[in-house]
């Protein structure tokens, strides 16, 4: 007996140690699971750790106090669709014709035969997903999609194991969620027919029944199928119970965010989790209504940081908060007015969205893509850093591909450059430059010190939000960023010379196209 009870002793804390020795082998060191929370429209001063007064954002704050928080950060392009698409391939958006905002039935924009960011970490045996906005369309070809059968191409082509996304953009149909390749909650009584063309017959419309948008009225178009009380971009016909209703998208993508982390615990997993908060129709869940102080713009930030939170609690509750990198940013700049009557101007007071930066979504300047960036990785990062090192997100795939021993395919992510120090905070030494892509085609750059825009004709502000400036201007434009984050006076005249060198950078960078067309089909 005495003889057992020793042996058992001695078990028991064998037992413990084998139970916490599985708990940490719940994560692997070389293979951290990696989060990307990709924000839309969400600004460079809309978040509390860069300086927001008006709208509270707790969660987010405290990964960048556990983190590294980026304050000169830029998204690819000043829009969803190159920006995402540049992101993912880690190839400059604007080397391709048909990156422009994406239609709802816009057919793949990424093709298969392209390596993504998916693949790269399939390729390392991680699980993959992507949960939220997608706007990188779906099936073959434009307007072909039956959204009431499989759809026979889509993100599982593209490396992503699982998937639960809205097609495009929460103000263009089809407004249903699509999960694995078909439409989630089909509805076999109301399928689904999609037209960017032309209405169905007997359907209403925003433009020729307001009465009908009971929830939020559109400022300009918006004004086509109207579901949920809300005009929007393209009509469509059906959908049934397979509708989204706009106030539970957060918590809809949030549950299924955390169900595949739990599904994914014990292996290292990938998560591409976009947000559909802050872009139009802002219609938060009634419980972030009032929250900010601000209107539905402001409640719709308060949703964005309860997701985030979420997203945190459950690592944390799971126990592998420290060694999963957590990687926060936002695909564009923001903008105030952007098509619905939601009273984001009126209520701002005093609130800047774009920070300290000169311009908005849409924009050449620096507001259209300075954005926030938060890293956290508890295991390796230390907490409570800044950086003020000059990034590109086209950087974070090669960069996160080095960090997992991902070898890469020749060709593909071209203009992704391994930068992984930056990311981590080891290395600050800035990128040498940094090439925007803004919504009028126009490209820009920025090196640590200055920043030129090309000329471009067009007007200065956008035709349906005359306070949103675009940064066209038929002079070249240079500013000295050094000098004033606020692009106020173009000194390109006094400046040839490094007028000339900046033309030169992107002189070369268009140049290296031509090897890359074979991206483009039939081409
Ligand atoms: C514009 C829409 C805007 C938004 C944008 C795409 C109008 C007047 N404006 O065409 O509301 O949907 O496209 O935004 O319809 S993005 O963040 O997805 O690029
Ligand atoms: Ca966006």
């Amino acid at each position: 007996m005495k003889k057992n009870i020793i042996a058992l002793s001695l078990l028991a804390p064998m037992a413990v140690q084998s139970a916490w020795a599985a708990k940490k082998a719940k994560t692997d060191p070389n293979r951290p699971n990696v989060i990307i929370i990709f924000a839309d429209d969400l600004g460079y001063g809309d978040l509390g750790c860069y300086g927001a007064k008006n709208v509270k954002t707790p969660n987010v704050d405290r990964l960048a106090e556990q983190g590294i928080r980026f304050t000169d950060t830029h998204a690819v392009a000043a829009t969803s669709t190159p920006s995402r698409y540049s992101l993912l391939t880690g190839e400059y958006a604007w080397r391709r014709p048909d990156t422009d905002i994406a239609a709802g039935n816009a057919g793949m924009i990424i093709k298969p035969g392209q390596f993504t960011m998916a693949d790269m970490f399939k390729s390392r045996g991680y699980s993959t997903c992507a949960i939220g906005k997608w706007h990188l369309g779906l099936g073959e070809k434009q307007g072909t999609q039956d959204w009431n059968a499989q759809l026979p191409m889509g993100l599982g082509d593209l490396g992503f194991d699982y998937h639960y996304i809205m097609a495009a953009t929460a103000d263009r149909v089809p407004c249903v969620f699509i999960e694995d390749g078909s439409v989630a909650n089909w509805d076999s009584e109301n399928p689904i027919e999609v037209s960017y063309k032309k209405n169905f017959k007997g359907e209403p419309t925003g433009k020729d029944n307001p009465e009908l948008c009971y929830n939020l009225q559109s400022s300009v178009g918006h004004n086509q199928s109207i579901v949920n009380g809300i005009g929007r971009i393209g009509y469509m016909r059906g959908g049934g119970k397979a509708l989204w209703k706009d106030e539970n998208i957060a918590d809809s993508i949030t549950s299924h965010a955390i169900s595949f982390i739990k599904a994914n615990q014990d292996k290292p997993f990938f998560m591409y989790f976009a947000t559909n908060d802050v872009h139009v129709p802002r219609f938060p869940h009634p419980r972030f209504r009032g929250k900010s102080g601000m209107g539905l713009r402001g409640d719709a930030i308060v949703q964005f940081d309860w997701s985030v939170g979420q997203i945190m609690e459950t690592l944390d509750k799971l126990g592998i908060a420290d060694n999963t990198i957590i990687l926060l940013s936002s695909d564009n700049g923001p903008i105030i007015d952007d098509g619905y009557q939601d009273r984001a101007e009126e209520l701002l007071n005093g609130h800047k969205p774009a920070g300290p930066w000169r311009g908005n979504k849409y924009s050449t300047f620096e507001g259209g893509t300075q954005v926030p960036a938060i890293i956290r990785w508890p295991k390796n990062i230390k907490g409570g850093q800044t950086s003020t090192t000059l990034m590109s997100q086209i950087d974070w795939m090669a960069s996160l591909g080095s960090l997992i021993g991902a070898r890469f395919p020749q060709g593909s992510a071209p203009d992704s450059q391994n930068r992984l120090g930056n990311l981590l905070g080891t290395d600050t030494e800035d990128r040498p430059y940094v090439i925007e892509f803004a919504y009028n085609h126009v490209l820009s750059v920025r090196t640590k010190e200055w920043k030129y825009i090309e000329p471009s004709d067009g007007p200065k502000t956008l035709t349906w939000a005359p306070k949103a400036e675009t940064g066209s201007d038929p002079q070249p434009q240079l500013y000295n960023i050094k000098n004033n984050l606020w692009e106020a006076e173009s000194v390109a005249p006094e400046n040839p010379k490094i007028v000339y060198d900046m033309q030169n950078i992107l002189r070369r960078e268009r140049a290296k196209s031509e090897k890359y067309t074979h991206f483009v089909p039939g081409v």
